[in-house]
């Protein structure tokens, strides 16, 4: 992720209390922390001041336990703890404190980080760890951020401008790829002013009457069109993910083979759950994903 300017810099935000650090972060070896600079570089987009340290639940177990148990009287108010292989130290560390902790697990190893995800996620219950995604060193600081803006305004307005950033972002990605599409002859543009479905993220233009849906569930190709040019056209990664959406709705709308399975009938086995969960987060994070899309043109 690109550094972005800071809109409030700590020095100046005295709602975050200035250069106290509001967020903890631990990881287990200084190996892991080439992960663990996107989350500072998100803190520091969002001018919360924060601390990090090499603690090692394995190697310097005393170490991590009065960091934890000191966390909360120094000031601190969430937790990051990342590591890899038996990723213990967020489950360590949520033990010696009250504070929230947020987990990442970080890949690697023989096992390439399934096995630093469910030794953090998988907790026994009395101790809670909120365990992001692998690698997701940004989204645990986008986490902690989000819990410190529940009491802090200024923070949840940097916080919505982070997002429009975003949002911008994307914008300016499709606008990227539209133009690269309009080049390309059996590439289909969806109908109707696309401002009526950019606009909030749901479409309301309805297509026209001779329309059948792409194979991605996104837009719809006109009759006059070669009809192989959609139905021949193998779902992309994307087009799963807006087909798993429309597929909800209607099975057969859009929805590419085993799709609508990838979200229903196999929703807890661990790989189809894990496409389709992530489908699901890209939808929620961006709300201008494809999924959004195909809803719209699902009945
Ligand atoms: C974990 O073991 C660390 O968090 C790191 O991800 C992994 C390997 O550590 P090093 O051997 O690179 O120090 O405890």
């Amino acid at each position: 992720m690109a550094a972005e300017a800071t809109p409030n810099p700590p020095t100046q935000d005295a709602e975050s209390g200035g250069r106290i650090p509001r967020v903890g972060i631990l990881m287990g070896s200084d190996s892991d922390l080439p992960i663990l600079r996107q989350a500072f570089e998100v803190l520091n987009d969002l001018g919360i001041p924060f601390e990090a340290t090499v603690a090692s639940a394995h190697r310097t177990p005393d170490r991590v336990a009065r960091y934890a148990a000191s966390a909360a009287d120094r000031g601190l108010e969430v937790l990051i703890a990342a590591a890899g292989s038996a990723a213990h130290l967020a489950g360590v560390v949520a033990a010696h404190t009250l504070l929230p902790v947020i987990g990442v697990p970080l890949q690697g190893g023989a096992a390439g980080g399934l096995d630093a995800l469910l030794a953090t996620a998988q907790m026994p219950r009395g101790v809670p760890v909120a365990t992001v995604a692998l690698d997701g060193a940004a989204n645990a600081a986008l986490l902690a951020a989000r819990i410190l803006a529940l009491k802090d305004p200024g923070l949840r307005e940097r916080l919505a401008a982070y997002r429009r950033r975003m949002q911008a972002r994307v914008a300016e990605a499709d606008r990227r790829l539209q133009a690269e599409l309009a080049q390309i002859p059996a590439a289909v543009t969806p109908p109707g002013d696309p401002a009526a479905w950019q606009a909030d993220g749901v479409p309301t233009a309805a297509p026209p009457a001779d329309a059948a849906p792409t194979a991605a569930g996104i837009g719809t190709v006109h009759a006059a069109h070669p009809a192989g040019a959609a139905a021949d056209r193998p779902a992309s990664p994307g087009g799963v993910a807006g087909s798993s959406a429309a597929g909800a709705r209607g099975p057969g709308r859009g929805a590419a083979p085993g799709a609508a399975g990838a979200t229903g009938r196999h929703g807890e086995a661990p790989v189809a759950s894990g496409r389709a969960g992530e489908a699901a987060v890209a939808t929620g994070q961006e709300g201008e994903a494809p999924a959004a899309t195909g809803r719209a043109v699902a009945p």
